[in-house]
């Protein structure tokens, strides 16, 4: 069996007006469907990030897959991550936006990320050659459904999309603790999550240590907290936060990324110890690679390792990190962006047979509609905040062509290529906005 075929679908999906450190969302993000087919006529899918940087690594690799045996996944990772000028200058064809620190953006990333969408692709094709379940043919799984959790952003008023395709906005402009707690009320009713993330470094650090807390007093302990305002902070304010949030933080919950870097984040590790806090520390800025996590366990910078088969190097790289995390003593959760279907099967497969991620990963999921999902049968449904792996061969979902081609000219229309919460900013909410780090 070899690679026949590649398709590579670029997309847009509507995305509400989230605020992060980085800026504000886009009403479309940005999204790549990779389709693969085979001569023996199976095809596999998978999708992965957007615009043209990605878009212009996946087609520079296009030579090395076709043709090649899907079973070969060592050779293929060896072959797309060797040192390559001419490869690295493909990949910042989109050019380096202010967000080019997000984990997916980062051009460095490209040759991970780029086997990653092609990785995930074969085996999805290998599930299908053989009649299993992705997670049950890279070494099986340890668990048969995967928990999320509870993703809640801070936003401006509406749903995402623009003109006729607008959105209903569910949860109106949400810039306050209430607010906020009013968005989780109704992602734990509607999809039973057990853990809940807040995405920070928007508003003053002292309305979201209460918000934090309004979470905690609505929700009770057994309710697992963590908050990650993407380096906003200094080391000063992390510690401030992190001694005003010890009970809130420290129980099963953690601090992700308050302050830049694995020196800022070790020196906050280390002032809270010297005040008897032990609160886990939480990262997908500092350590985005197996290196990084040498050092991160060296430096006591980073107690949770945020895991991500997207940039991580695929599926098969998640079993090797949780493995390496489990053998250094540290934890792994899962790290998101803004995704579909298929993103989030590739996920929930990586998390099943990944035996150390023991957080309830991150998703973004909720934030997407209906209206944009590609796979046929519409959204994966979460039950009690998990998403179980289907007993289907291969990631278990298929595309539904009508979806992706309708996403497609929504791509096609739009001015944007890249990721730019920064412009978003400066039209919609301050024309001087520029992001500041530390802003606090
Ligand atoms: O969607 O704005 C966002 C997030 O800030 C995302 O870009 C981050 O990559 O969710 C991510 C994170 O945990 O840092
Ligand atoms: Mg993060």
């Amino acid at each position: 069996m070899r690679i026949s075929e590649i398709r590579l679908h670029p997309i847009a999906i509507a995305d509400a007006p989230l605020r992060s450190s980085y800026g504000r969302h886009a009403p479309y993000a940005l999204r790549t469907i990779v389709e693969l087919k085979t001569t023996d006529g199976i095809t596999g899918i998978s999708e992965t990030y957007g615009g043209d940087g990605p878009l212009a690594a996946l087609h520079a690799a296009k030579d090395r897959v076709l043709g090649m045996d899907p079973f070969r996944l060592a050779e293929l990772w060896q072959d797309l991550t060797a040192p390559n000028d001419a490869d690295q200058e493909i990949a910042v064809a989109g050019g380096k936006t202010h967000t080019w620190m997000v984990p997916g953006e980062n051009p460095l990333d490209a040759p991970a990320r780029t086997y990653a969408a092609y990785e995930v692709a074969c085996l999805d094709i290998i599930g299908k050659a053989v009649g299993k379940p992705v997670c049950d043919v890279i070494g099986g799984r340890v668990r048969d459904a995967v928990p999320f959790s509870a993703y809640l952003f801070y936003k401006h008023g509406g749903g995402g999309g623009l003109g006729a395709d607008a959105r209903e906005d569910e949860y109106g402009e949400c810039l306050d603790p209430h607010s906020v707690v009013n968005q989780c009320r109704d992602f734990v009713h509607r999809y039973g999550f057990e853990e809940i993330k807040l995405k920070g470094g928007v508003l003053d650090p002292e309305v979201e240590i209460a918000t934090i807390r309004a979470l905690r007093e609505d929700f009770g302990p057994s309710y697992p907290l963590r908050i990650d305002p993407n380096c906003a902070w200094s080391i000063e304010t992390s510690c401030h936060v992190g001694r005003s949030l010890k009970d809130e933080l420290s129980d099963g919950g953690y601090l992700e990324d308050p302050c830049a870097d694995l020196g800022g984040m070790a020196e906050v590790r280390r002032r809270l110890r010297a005040e008897g806090i032990d609160m886990p520390m939480a990262s997908n800025v500092a350590v985005t690679g197996f290196a990084q996590v040498v050092e991160a366990k060296d430096l006591d910078a980073v107690q949770v390792v945020l895991s991500d088969p997207h940039y991580w190097g695929g599926i098969r790289a998640l079993r090797r990190l949780s493995d390496l995390c489990e053998t250094l003593g540290l934890g792994v959760s899962m790290h998101s962006n803004n995704h579909l279907g298929v993103s989030l099967m590739t996920m929930a497969h990586a998390a099943a047979a990944a035996p150390h991620v023991l957080y309830a990963c991150d998703t973004h999921y909720p934030w997407q509609s209906e209206r944009d999902e590609v796979i046929v049968g519409g959204r994966v449904q979460f039950f009690n905040g998990c998403v179980p792996i289907p007993d289907k061969p291969g990631l278990g979902v298929e595309l539904d062509y009508d979806q992706v081609e309708r996403c497609r000219r929504i791509y096609d229309g739009l001015t944007y290529r890249k990721r730019d919460d920064e412009a978003e900013m400066r039209q919609h909410v301050d024309p001087n906005w520029k992001r500041v780090l530390p802003r606090w």
